[in-house]
């Protein structure tokens, strides 16, 4: 398995400049909204952004990528946050979109069975970009596939280099604003007792000296399960690793799989996170609201005071803005000890080079053959940089496989991390200096990074058919139960201690021993000693 284990060494980097010339051309015709007369019938692409706000309206080098296969794209952009609550309505409806892209998982292609073209048949002489991926790198064609050998969606993989991962998809860490700690005469807070107190001091305090004591927000932190700035991500200090990005609650120690769903150290910080919630240390915007909404509280007011004290983010200049960055700094996971003993804090940053589900089509689209050019030609190397960081304005081509990539902060006219790349190894690439600071912010994490033994990555877990689709059927409502109950407890909807229970019978009702046993099978099928 080792070799395997290798492909995950974190990746990345690129750019790209191209067809600038005939850009011109692109707006000539679309300015002349003669689209219908070039071309003659839509494809119609959905893009799952974790951001909000994302508009892939007006991203020329795509428009020309598709141009070039004489196909007509009308894309669609819809937050993370959104899709989840839309996903199954739209997957079950008659008309689905004929391109996915980070929308999928390897669930859906049971649950929503013959509704997705198998892409194997499809690469080969007239997909040279993908076909490079897969040849480069041995086993990510079967990685990618399921189990019965079908593959249902493209992946996304980088061969080189490790700082890209650093400020997307990885982990979050803790930021505490060292003005209010040093306005309030507080050490750095090292134990979870300590970091407690902290934020009950600045839930009393007008830490940002507006003449308000109520404005403060002590701890903010965004979303649920599978959220990298999830406070469920607290569990990290208390020795609970999520697999992958945790979306389902398991994680892995001993080499034995778990739920955090119906761990003790879960049931103890949901409490916590329920008396917190009661005293008015978080509040109900960093449950539900959306990331932009998360990303402004952090930003604090337009007079530039502060609102926000300890914060799950993910890079300084991004998560506060450039005049509050400052007043910012990472600390260390706090040293928690339960049931008497202090726990070993596992925080892993890795962000895989592989990227599993990124690109499906539907098995209607029309015009396969050129839909899958025109995927395949955002794999090149040049319009992987693009598909990662923007148009020729924020990239620069230096040389071959040279690039230099500017800060493109609100994600204009990319998929960014969760789109497709490819990124082979030789790239070199000069990146802006968020991806440096969160290199430099993460340091100190590196030390909590897990032992194999402690990680699962699920992209390497295969089940057959009949399982999967079984398993999948009863983890979206394991996941539903759960979050619903967490959301509840919060609020003090429900009292965590009366209601324990019953919330862990009905997880087993609803077959969580099951899963956990397929994967524990699954992960000793593959990772061996
Ligand atoms: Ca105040």
């Amino acid at each position: 398995m080792k070799r395997k284990y290798g492909l995950f060494l974190c990746a990345m980097v690129i750019f790209s400049l191209c067809m600038l010339s005939s850009c011109d051309k692109v707006g000539e015709v679309l300015g002349k909204k003669s689209e219908e007369r070039v071309y003659d019938g839509v494809i119609r692409a959905l893009f799952v952004s974790p951001y909000d706000d994302v508009s892939l309206k007006n991203c020329f080098w795509l428009k020309n990528l598709a141009m070039e296969q004489k196909i007509y794209i009308d894309w669609e952009v819809i937050s993370a946050d959104e899709w989840e609550k839309c996903k199954k309505q739209r997957l079950e409806s008659e008309e689905i979109p004929d391109i996915f892209i980070n929308a999928l998982e390897t669930g859906d292609f049971v649950l929503y069975e013959g509704k997705f073209e198998n892409l194997e048949k499809h690469i080969g002489y007239d997909t040279p970009n993908i076909s490079k991926m897969f040849r480069e790198t041995k086993d990510l064609i079967n990685i990618s596939s399921m189990y019965s050998g079908e593959l249902f969606a493209l992946p996304s993989y980088s061969a080189a280099a490790s700082q890209i991962s650093s400020s997307n998809g990885s982990k979050s860490v803790l930021f505490i604003n060292q003005s209010w700690l040093k306005r309030l005469k507080l050490n750095t807070p090292a134990t979870f007792d300590e970091l407690e107190a902290v934020l009950r001091r600045f839930r009393v305090s007008d830490c940002n000296l507006d003449g308000d004591v109520s404005d403060e927000i002590p701890f903010d932190f965004h979303g649920f399960f599978g959220d990298p700035q999830s406070a469920f991500m607290l569990l990290g200090a208390f020795g609970v690793q999520f697999t992958d990005s945790g979306k389902d609650g398991y994680f892995m120690e001993n080499r034995q799989v778990k739920s955090a769903y119906i761990d003790p150290r879960y049931k103890y910080l949901l409490a916590k996170l329920a008396r917190w919630y009661k005293e008015g240390l978080i509040r109900d915007a960093a449950l539900i609201s959306s990331y932009s909404s998360f990303l402004d509280r952090s930003h604090g007011r337009k007079n530039g005071s502060a609102l926000v004290g300890l914060v799950l983010g993910k890079e300084e200049s991004a998560q506060f803005g450039n005049n509050l960055a400052s007043s910012y700094r990472v600390i260390p996971p706090p040293v928690v000890t339960f049931e008497g003993e202090e726990r070993e804090v596992k925080w892993s940053q890795d962000v895989f080079a592989l990227r599993e589900n990124v690109v499906s089509i539907s098995s209607e689209c029309p015009k396969k053959d050129a839909v899958m050019r025109f995927i395949d030609s955002i794999y090149s190397a040049d319009m992987s940089i693009y598909s990662l960081f923007g148009d020729s304005e924020f990239v620069e081509k230096r040389g071959n496989l040279d690039y230099k990539v500017f800060e493109n902060e609100n994600h204009l006219d990319s998929f960014g991390f969760t789109g497709p790349h490819f990124l082979e190894s030789g790239i070199l690439l000069s990146l802006p200096d968020s991806y440096t600071y969160a290199l430099l912010e993460r340091t100190q994490y590196k030390k909590f990074a897990v032992n194999q033994g402690d990680f699962c990555p699920e992209i390497f877990l295969k089940y057959p058919h009949s399982l999967l689709k079984s398993l999948s059927e009863a983890q979206v409502k394991i996941n539903k139960v759960a979050k619903d109950f967490a959301l509840e407890v919060i609020r003090g909807e429900r009292n965590i201690e009366e209601d324990w229970q019953s919330y862990e019978a009905e997880l087993k009702s609803l077959g969580l021993e099951k899963t956990l046993a397929a994967r524990q099978a699954a992960f000793n099928r593959t990772f061996k000693k």
